[in-house]
């Protein structure tokens, strides 16, 4: 049967609803690649299955106070040394299970896990990685605060050992794709394969990422600076120079969530800095190297903005271990200066 074009003539608003609708994460994806490959199916298939997860994690956290074992601690402690919650767990299986038998990724790497997870275990080794921070900010679920998850796609280094996985540290700059997941009023998805930086949002009635911003870009300048200064006595002199400086001057407002995709996120949409510095106890900072800051530093520069540990740019880092921490400024282009300025005296 030939299916003939609509005869008649949608009203301009449905068919724009219609145009929104099908531009779905996947959909996306290929376009991006602008060709109908095996990579840009894979690519597309990945993000599909990252979608997944999140949409499982949502929904999770949309009944947390319903379920039972959605709140509170499990008991133990990650591989940083932190409190591991209920949904750390839930949120680390959820990518584990979305993403096994899928022969998209190979290694897994995640914050809640010592050593990576292989996807099946006979799987290529030669095959992509994903990189996750799968609950970010999640002490602040039991305060029915915004969380995130972070991810990154890298392509395993060639004629590398594989052994204690060498073939994974590569600099920032090498990531194949970049993103993660707000669970905020909304569910958004962000992400970049190198092409810009889009944003989508989980149409639940659909259960599809739905785009809803495309090629977006930072501010040169905004009015946020976001770090908690409850540390202002452990920090370098720079740094507690440029929060005075901030202090004194007309134009800044303070927003800290204690969720740093939730204040990245603010800043890449509304401009301004997020700092997570270096103490005189852990000069290194708190933040990861690998499922953190270089994610978010690849979005950060995507999007005209730029990401620094006050020395280095983040994403020329080469990294020693998986689980590295790195001190982490981020944000725009002229606020991350002046936090440099004050650094330099
Ligand atoms: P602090 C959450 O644990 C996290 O890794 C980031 O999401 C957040 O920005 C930061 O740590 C909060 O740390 O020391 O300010 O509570």
């Amino acid at each position: 049967m030939v299916l003939s074009s609509p005869s008649t003539v949608l009203p301009s608003s449905t068919e724009r609803e219609i145009s929104r609708d099908v531009l779905t994460l996947s959909r996306h994806v290929l376009q991006q690649f602008e060709s109908f490959t095996a990579e840009a199916q894979d690519f597309s298939a990945l993000f599909s299955r990252i979608a997944l997860a999140g949409k499982m994690i949502a929904r999770r956290l949309g009944r947390s106070g319903l379920v039972e074992d959605a709140l509170g601690v499990t008991g133990s402690v990650n591989v940083q040394g932190e409190e591991q919650q209920q949904m750390d767990d839930y949120a680390n299986r959820a990518f584990i299970r979305a993403l096994e038998q899928t022969g998209l990724v190979c290694r897994l790497v995640s914050e809640e896990m010592k050593t990576p997870i292989r996807l099946p275990e006979n799987c290529s080794l030669s095959r992509l990685a994903l990189l996750i921070d799968p609950l970010d900010g999640s002490s602040n679920i039991d305060a029915n605060l915004t969380v995130g998850s972070i991810f990154s796609v890298l392509r395993p280094r060639e004629n590398c050992p594989e052994t204690n996985n060498e073939d994974l540290l590569q600099p920032g700059r090498q990531q194949l794709a970049a993103g993660y997941i707000l669970y905020g009023p909304s569910t958004q998805l962000v992400y970049s394969i190198g092409k810009g930086v889009h944003s989508f949002t989980l149409d639940p009635s659909l259960g599809e990422f739905v785009l809803c911003q495309s090629c977006i870009r930072t501010p040169e300048r905004g009015s946020v600076y976001s770090l908690n200064e409850g540390y202002f006595c452990q920090w370098s002199e720079g740094i507690q120079s440029f929060v005075r400086y901030v202090h004194r001057r007309d134009g800044y407002t303070s927003r800290y969530s204690g969720a740093l995709v939730a204040d990245f996120h603010r800043i890449l949409m509304q401009g301004g800095v997020y700092l997570y510095p270096g103490t005189q106890k852990k000069p290194e900072g708190k933040l990861r190297l690998m499922y953190e800051a270089a994610p978010l530093a690849f979005l950060a520069e995507q999007a005209g903005g730029m990401a620094t540990t006050g020395t280095e740019s983040i994403l020329d880092i080469f990294p020693q271990s998986l689980h590295q921490r790195v001190p982490l400024i981020i944000g725009s282009r002229e606020n991350v200066a002046e936090v440099l300025h004050c650094l330099k005296g």
